[in-house]
């Protein structure tokens, strides 16, 4: 494509209910589209950081601003560029992957509009639907939660996946173990546990669980490896695995059985099928993360979650699972437990620009 510049936006869009982590409670998910201008029209892609630095290192204000000081005027001094080259022209600056993912999403759309091909048929899908699983936040207490579970049961979601902290991990489990039976279950603890608190999570083995995801920090490879060879349950990482050479290395000492794989944590949609190839290749299970994302993100992970190696139901929840309004027009929704991967051109997507301008609460362009 030829890159005649890019828009980006801040957007607040209000969540149906408090989100509640090992990390924090969300209750406006802040986050920042971005739309590639060609001669041809646009593509959009999502920035998917979150107004604080507590799941990642990465925040909206750090992400708006490399953004529009390195990201996008190295992109516009290309100017001619396919999807492919866009990690290549962003590669000299550190980090930021989160950033370097949103903006080849918004190229990767605009390209693929152009040859009108869908970017599921771009990446290879073996499947026009996968199965949905959701991700529950902590609740006020365990009878609770087995409220808000039992409410996404009954809407047919095909896998539960609840988020564990410190003393809320045991008996929420328990909880929801014992009132629904032989569902299939995970947790997710998002770096709140040290090696130290190997025996408390040790006692999650008893529940048959399918994974544990993220027990311990970013950057503690070992300690997760200590910790695999410990629990009957599968060590599944999230925050760990950054990159496809993050994925090499954690597979290469042990430190998980399982990966998650987010476009955004990784630098974008083509490294996490690169993530997808070699898991697949090694016999590893890989399922799709979400990061909350608006329409644009979520139709893009329906499609990534159709690749084959996505044998576990990953975080492809329906849009009203947190949102009331979405920016698109036909949001993904849940059909018999499973989501629909988007056909049409592109993400497949069709930008309402009423609801879009409703929840922007900042705006940039930069054009060459
Ligand atoms: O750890 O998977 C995570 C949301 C924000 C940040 C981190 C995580 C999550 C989720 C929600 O679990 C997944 C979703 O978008 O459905
Ligand atoms: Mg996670």
């Amino acid at each position: 494509i030829t890159l005649d510049g890019v828009e980006l936006r801040v957007l607040h869009l209000p969540l149906v209910a408090p989100f509640t982590t090992s990390f924090g409670t969300e209750t406006v998910r802040e986050v920042i589209v971005a739309r590639a201008l060609t001669p041809d029209g646009d593509g959009w892609g999502e920035i998917v950081t979150s107004a604080a630095p507590l799941y990642s290192s990465e925040y909206t204000q750090g992400a708006w601003d490399v953004a529009l000081r390195w990201m996008i005027p190295a992109l516009l001094d290309a100017r001619r560029m396919s999807p492919a080259e866009v990690s290549g022209i962003l590669e000299p600056f550190v980090g930021h992957r989160m950033v370097k993912a949103g903006l080849e999403l918004a190229v990767l759309d605009a390209s693929l509009r152009l040859d009108g091909i869908s970017l599921g048929a771009h990446l290879g899908v073996t499947r026009d639907r996968v199965p949905s699983g959701v991700s529950v936040g902590i609740q006020r207490d365990p009878t609770a939660l087995v409220d808000v579970v039992g409410g996404y049961l009954d809407e047919g979601y095909a896998r539960i996946k609840i988020k564990i902290k410190p003393g809320r991990d045991v008996d929420d489990t328990a909880a929801v173990r014992e009132a629904f039976g032989a569902i299939a279950l995970q947790v997710d603890a998002n770096s709140a546990y040290t090696l130290a608190d190997a025996d408390v999570l040790a006692e999650l083995d008893r529940f048959d669980l399918l994974l544990i995801e993220q027990p311990l920090q970013e950057d503690d490879l070992v300690d997760h490896a200590t910790l695999a060879a410990r629990l009957q349950t599968p060590v599944c990482l999230d925050e760990s695995i950054v990159s496809r050479k993050a994925a090499v290395d954690a597979l290469a000492l042990g430190s998980a059985s399982v990966i998650n794989i987010k476009a955004g944590r990784v630098g974008g949609y083509l490294e996490a099928v690169a993530i997808h190839d070699l898991c697949r290749a090694a016999g590893i299970p890989v399922w799709c993360g979400g990061m909350l994302e608006t329409g644009i993100g979520r139709a893009a992970n329906a499609a990534l979650a159709a690749l084959p190696g996505f044998t576990l139901p990953g975080d492809v929840s329906a849009s009203n699972r947190f949102y009331r309004r979405d920016i698109v027009r036909d949001p993904i929704v849940l059909e018999d437990g499973h989501v629909r991967v988007p056909t049409g051109p592109g993400l497949g997507i069709d930008i309402d620009p009423v609801a879009l301008d409703d929840v922007t609460v900042a705006r940039e362009t930069l054009r060459r």
